[in-house]
């Protein structure tokens, strides 16, 4: 006979934190929202912690490496998406790896036998006034001077002048050796007050230009998360069919995390490839999504470093329409964390736990915080913003962003619901669709984590493992749910609704 779970399953909208006591200490610049990312050992620390607990979702509409070092630069991850070639995924590593926090490879650059006319047409490209003048004319040519706009009069100097009579020559040029700190360089800019500072390495090449708006910018993230070498911790998506080609392809670009993903990680197929990257690298690698205790204990008995919660209750996810498989994601989150606080109690080790899918709104969050979970991981949310690699389009009077479900025939990631059999989707797991484009990250990050530390004050909390502690949480009916809103009043149009 079937196994019936007669408790219905439950979604984050139908919960409500109720507030504790607020201390005057538990002020939102108090609240620490840093979490770890990884298992580890009770009195030890984590490996890898984020300082915020948000992660962008494995999906080629969501996480490429320009939202990877968006994110990290606000403190949290993104995990590049596994749904393309390796060396693609492996490329997009090495992009977020060798991005250096303030240090920018130079995008302008020409030869001392260019000539004025080309310095122009350069700077009208790229809008840089800036130029590295090298002797090859790359980024990284032997450094032999730099050309700004002090340093010719358009209204004099004729547009045939070569670069080499009235650039900076290399003999005057004020530069940093390679591997200077990012301090110590903005040391050297203000000493020699310069806008813009080359750094070469031994061979006189240039290798990054730091510019002084740029290290005002760097000062202002603070929670930005850096690994050892000060590059940003970047995540990977793998699956289970190609992951011994595919996880030395991204060890070797520098990988900080990999996350097996799938619709249902409760499969030997998921045990094989957790034990095969255990084998063979040091690297870390979460495993899911599933739903349950047991699903969760076969991961961590299998050696996965976090666990991914949830199925079906993705935005742009149709799995339990299609398979009636799934469950409401508070459900499977309070399961899990259960089963989570069971297993370090008996062995003394901390399993983080992603929630995975299913936020709408921002205080679903910090529900899914105060239920147990370490982080979630986000793909609606972050499709709306800039940093995001889809179109931007005008639909109507409104701008959307483009947004695809990896189970959609536009993404065919057929790794991700394989169950064994073709190499091929057989029917859709998931939809093709726009949402409200929203701006940028960063701004729209602000808000929801301003709203986030308030909950948090309210529930008197100010970190997230307390909030876990002490957080009390009833479930609401229907009716509550309207008497939650503006209601019975008349709405003036400037009364629109935030997320
Ligand atoms: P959401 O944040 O609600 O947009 O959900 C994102 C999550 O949805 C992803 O992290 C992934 O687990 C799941 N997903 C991605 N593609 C699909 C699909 O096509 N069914 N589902």
């Amino acid at each position: 006979m079937a196994t019936y779970y007669l408790e219905p399953s439950r979604t984050f909208s139908e919960f409500l934190l109720i507030p504790n006591l607020t201390t005057k200490e538990c002020t939102p610049t108090n609240v620490s929202l840093k979490t770890p990312l990884v298992k580890f050992r009770q009195g030890e620390k984590p490996a890898i912690s984020l300082n915020i607990p948000f992660s962008s979702a494995v999906m080629q509409a969501v996480s490429d490496h320009g939202m990877a070092i968006a994110l990290a630069r606000c403190g949290g991850i993104s995990f590049i998406f596994g749904s393309q070639s390796i060396e693609e995924e492996a490329e997009m590593i090495r992009k977020v790896k060798g991005y250096k926090a303030g240090f920018v490879i130079s995008r302008s650059n020409l030869t001392p036998d260019h000539t004025l006319q080309d310095v122009l047409n350069l700077k009208e490209k790229t809008g840089h006034s800036t130029v590295a003048i090298t002797e090859d004319g790359t980024a990284s040519g032997r450094l032999l001077g730099i050309v700004t706009s002090r340093d010719y009069r358009i209204s004099r100097d004729p547009l045939t002048k070569t670069v080499r009579e009235f650039m900076t020559p290399f003999s005057a040029v004020i530069y940093g050796q390679s591997g200077i700190t990012l301090s110590e360089a903005n040391n050297l800019i203000w000493e020699h007050k310069l806008n813009c500072l080359p750094i070469i390495n031994e061979r006189q090449c240039l290798e990054y230009l730091v510019f002084r708006k740029d290290y005002d910018a760097h000062k202002e993230n603070p929670l930005e998360l850096l690994d050892g070498n000060k590059s940003y911790i970047v995540g990977a998506g793998i699956n289970s069919k190609d992951y011994t080609d595919r996880v030395p392809a991204l060890v070797e670009a520098g990988v900080d995390v990999l996350v097996i993903d799938s619709s249902d990680g409760y499969s030997e197929w998921q045990r094989e490839t957790i034990q095969y990257v255990k084998a063979n690298f040091d690297v870390k690698i979460g495993a899911g999504n599933v739903v349950d205790r047991e699903g969760f204990l076969y991961l961590v008995e299998s050696g996965a470093d976090f666990v991914k919660v949830g199925i079906g209750g993705g935005s742009i996810c149709i799995t339990r329409e299609q398979k009636g498989i799934g469950r409401g994601q508070a459900s499977a989150v309070m399961e899990v964390v259960e089963a989570r606080d069971q297993y370090f109690k008996e062995t003394g080790i901390y399993v983080p736990i992603c929630s995975d899918g299913g936020i709408v709104h921002d205080y679903h969050i910090t529900l899914a915080l105060a239920m147990g979970a370490d982080f979630v991981m986000m793909g609606r949310y972050f499709a709306r913003f800039d940093e995001s690699p889809t179109r931007k389009l005008r639909v109507g009077n409104n701008f959307v962003k483009e947004f695809w479900g990896e189970g959609s025939n536009r993404a065919r990631n057929w790794q991700r619901y394989d169950t064994g059999g073709k190499s091929s989707l057989l029917f859709e797991e998931g939809v093709d669709s726009y949402v409200p484009y929203a701006g940028s990250l960063q701004e729209n990050l602000d808000k929801t984590i301003g709203k986030i530390k308030s909950t948090m004050c309210n529930c008197g909390a100010t970190s997230i493992e307390e909030l876990q502690r002490v957080a009390r949480i009833t479930v609401v009916s229907s009716t509550s749910l309207v008497e939650g809103g503006a209601h019975d009043v008349i709405l003036k149009e400037s009364s629109l609704s935030e997320e």
